[in-house]
């Protein structure tokens, strides 16, 4: 058996006996109270699931496995030139939780180099739709194209244990995040370099293969695509895509279907496709101002005007959050260190001054901070990547990873079917 698949093997059937013992000796044990207010309010804050990857603090920001990601950036094996850490070492984290060695890490880049290969029909299915086809919507129709691949469909069909099922989703996981870097690269090309595709290039990690098949081979570009895809990777299971894709998975769908299904709901402008509205919203403002660099004064006026009209101010805000997103900082601490002095960066860090106090002053806005999606487009417009529709795509081969680490601890623990309960307006009158 591959050294990963055992470790997790161990440690999940460690840690379903315990729970199990645990559930028999407190399973009555109350954890949360619902609110009237939660019912209507989207479930905010209660506690109904078990996400074992990461686990997100309001204040804190996000930890995988207990990592802040200042310590993951200092603790990960890095890209070759030790600056920035490879998204394979925290999938490695976040599946078996131990920080993985510089040979643990390799081992994986060279098993999903060996696992990459994209079935024929996926790109004559992409190449099926029309060419200005959002690239979120052929993102989810690639990945469940690819489900014709799936080893959890062919052993369930072949009549497979119940104890059994972690195995092959590990398998599914392995192989759909082995592909993925090579999906997106083909949407991408195919949607603004005129189907002009670049050759995989295998001896490179996942991150600098994936820069390379985009046309991006620059060392700082591959370093970009390191950070960015370990940050983005997972935000405990509660968000839209990770609880999409958890729901999903407890029907015992797929990876496959279970990720696309995710996908769909990262595509949301309240979600995923906020990176996307960020920038977009920033070069519509620069137009409409005519300057490169708008003064404080002029960002709030226009501010101003955005929620005036009855929109929100994208890459502000967040469901749990209460501070500024260690996401955003760690990219404005890139933005530092390797292109300090671009415009576009120059304008999202005086966003950052602005916006936060005006949301503010509304009264509403529970968290006036900015999220990760607030600064990534400035760095990927920096390094001529300016073409936003796209930028989901990325958030999204990133998300994968810690969606799919749990999916695999989902399937170890024996997880049931979800399924909450919904009641009527009528049925809540009647209570009070
Ligand atoms: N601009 C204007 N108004 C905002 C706002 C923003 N950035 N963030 C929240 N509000 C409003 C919100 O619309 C609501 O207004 P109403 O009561 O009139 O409906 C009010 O403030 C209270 O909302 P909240 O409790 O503070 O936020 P929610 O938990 O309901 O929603 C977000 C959280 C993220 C959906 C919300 O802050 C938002 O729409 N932000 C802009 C979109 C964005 O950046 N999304 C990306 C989130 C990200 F981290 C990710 O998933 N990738």
């Amino acid at each position: 058996m591959d050294p990963l698949k055992q470790k997790f093997s161990e440690k999940a059937t460690a840690l379903r006996s315990e729970i199990k013992a645990m559930l028999k000796e407190h399973g009555d044990k109350r954890f949360d109270e619902v609110t009237l207010k939660q019912i209507y309010g989207g479930a905010r804050g209660i506690k109904s699931m078990v996400w074992e990857t990461s686990q997100l603090d309001a204040l804190e920001g996000i930890r995988f496995r207990g990592y802040s990601i200042p310590q993951l950036r200092e603790q990960l094996p890095k890209g070759p030139d030790g600056k920035e850490p490879r998204p394979e070492g925290l999938f490695w984290l976040m599946l078996v939780g131990e920080v993985p060695t510089d040979e643990e890490v390799q081992w994986v880049t060279e098993q999903w180099a060996s696992r990459s290969e994209v079935p024929e029909h996926t790109f004559k299915a992409l190449d099926a739709l029309p060419v200005d086809t959002h690239p979120m919507t052929q993102f989810t129709v690639a990945i469940a194209s690819m489900q014709s691949e799936s080893e959890f469909a062919r052993r369930y069909d072949e009549g497979i244990s119940k104890n059994d099922y972690w195995d092959p989703t590990y398998e599914d996981t392995m192989n759909l995040v082995a592909r993925l870097p090579r999906v997106a690269a083909y949407i991408y090309r195919r949607t603004f370099h005129n189907g002009d595709h670049i050759a995989p290039d295998k001896s490179l990690d996942w991150s600098g293969n994936f820069a390379h098949m985009l046309g991006k081979d620059s060392a700082d570009f591959q370093n970009l695509m390191r950070l960015y895809l370990t940050i983005h990777a997972d935000h405990e299971g509660g968000n839209a895509s990770a609880h999409t894709t958890h729901l999903v998975g407890s029907t015992l769908s797929d990876a496959y279907l279970s990720l696309s299904a995710g996908m769909n709901a990262l595509a949301g402008p309240l979600h995923g496709l906020a990176n996307q509205e960020v920038i977009k919203w920033i070069f519509n403002m620069l137009e409409s101002l005519g300057t490169q660099r708008p003064t404080k004064e002029q960002i709030a006026k226009y501010v101003e005007d955005t929620l005036a009209s009855g929109q929100v101010i994208p890459g502000y805000g967040h469901a749990v959050l209460r501070k500024p997103d260690p996401r955003f900082m760690a990219q404005k601490r890139f933005a530092e260190e390797y292109i300090k002095g671009d415009d576009v960066v120059e304008v999202v860090w005086k966003i950052f001054d602005v916006v936060p106090p005006i949301l503010q002053s509304l009264g509403k806005v529970k968290n006036p901070w900015p999220n990760v999606d607030a600064h990534s487009g400035a760095l990927l417009v920096h390094y001529g990547l300016k073409e936003y529709s796209y930028y989901t795509v990325l958030f999204g081969v990133s998300r994968a990873l810690g969606v799919l680490a749990a999916l695999c601890w989902s399937r170890a623990l024996g997880f049931p079917l979800e399924r909450p309960k919904s009641v009527t307006t009528e049925w809540v009158k009647a209570q009070l």
